[in-house]
């Protein structure tokens, strides 16, 4: 029997439920999917939930999960068998979900995707809670547990203020609906002072020396009079990218070979998404990948992975971004 709302179906029949994260989960999609993993044993206490990871996660939601321990954490492949109920959540690209992608479209689950991504087309799911202006998935599941009155204990509200932070720069670009929720958590008992000290990472030297060799081969644009740079590095892209741009790039381009494919990440500030509504999602990183590869993002956050060189990819960019700002790109020396 479905229902109208989330799970869309009788919680009494259910069994089996999973929760699937994106590969490389992190923290945003780990909180919501624990969350969500709390919000089920209220609603169907007798179901098993199992939170599944296609793909790892990163190294700071490993951290996490040691303080938010999950009974029954799949990683990989898990155990055979179907689900009755599949919920996605924080997804984005269904590439993202790797090789459960295929055993959610084969399960006779009730299948539910929970994102702030823009839906794509052809998505496997039965139902969409779909809110591209939340700041995290984290956000809807905390919306979630509201419309449906069930009581949030405080490991859940801490979980998804972790997740709403780190989805939010921790909350520098939360607009007033995010700090509205993020203050019902914390009248649900979750600290903010615990969270900031969560997501505090101790430096990553790796990380640190892909920064800076990205920083040694940065090469330098004018485009329409913007600030675009460009650079390869074999990995930390995202981190790269965000950096250049805290450096003051208005676009940031980073791009690398790892394990036989080419993947890219693009960031931007603000001021450049609301003057010029490039979108580095859907206009940048999805159409670099229409010919050989897949990507897709936020406005000022945005990711692909295709089968061009680091240079071609990283040039293949540029291009783009200078043909929809209607200008040259400008080398400066
Ligand atoms: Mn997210």
């Amino acid at each position: 029997m479905t229902t109208v709302a989330f799970p869309f179906v009788a919680p009494d029949g259910l069994k089996r439920v999973g929760v699937i994260c994106h590969r490389h989960a992190d923290p945003d999609a780990y909180m919501a999917a624990f969350a969500i993993s709390r919000l089920m044993a209220k609603k169907a206490p007798s179901a098993k939930v199992e939170v599944i990871l296609p793909d790892g996660m990163s190294l700071l939601t490993r951290r996490l999960a040691e303080s938010f321990r999950l009974e029954n954490l799949v990683e990989g492949g898990g155990e055979g068998g179907d689900y009755d109920l599949l919920v996605a959540v924080d997804i984005g690209h269904t590439e993202l979900l790797k090789d459960w992608l295929g055993r959610l479209q084969d399960s006779h689950a009730v299948k539910v995707l929970i994102d702030h991504h823009p839906i794509q087309e052809g998505s496997p799911y039965d139902h969409m809670l779909v809110d591209p202006a939340a700041s995290s998935a984290s956000e809807i599941v905390a919306t979630l547990f509201r419309d449906l009155g069930v009581d949030m204990e405080a490991q859940a509200a801490q979980a998804l203020l972790l997740g709403i932070m780190f989805d939010s720069q921790h909350l520098l670009i939360a607009k007033e609906r995010t700090l509205r929720e993020v203050v019902r958590l914390l009248d649900r008992g979750a600290s903010i002072d615990d969270a900031r000290l969560l997501l505090r990472s101790p430096p990553d030297y790796g990380e640190v020396i892909a920064k800076l060799k990205a920083a040694r081969r940065l090469k330098l644009y004018r485009v329409a009079g913007w600030v675009v740079v460009t650079t390869t590095v074999g990995s930390f892209q995202s981190n790269v990218a965000r950096s250049l741009v805290s450096m003051g790039a208005d676009v940031a381009v980073v791009t690398g070979e790892t394990g036989g494919e080419t993947r890219g990440s693009l960031r931007a500030n603000q001021r450049f998404w609301e003057a010029t509504k490039v979108h580095l999602g859907t206009d940048v990183a999805a159409s670099i990948a229409k010919e050989a590869g897949f990507g897709g993002g936020h406005p000022t956050a945005a990711s692909f992975t295709c089968s061009l060189s680091e240079g071609e990819a990283a040039d293949a960019t540029l291009d783009i971004v200078a043909t929809l700002l209607k200008d040259q790109p400008a080398e400066i020396r």
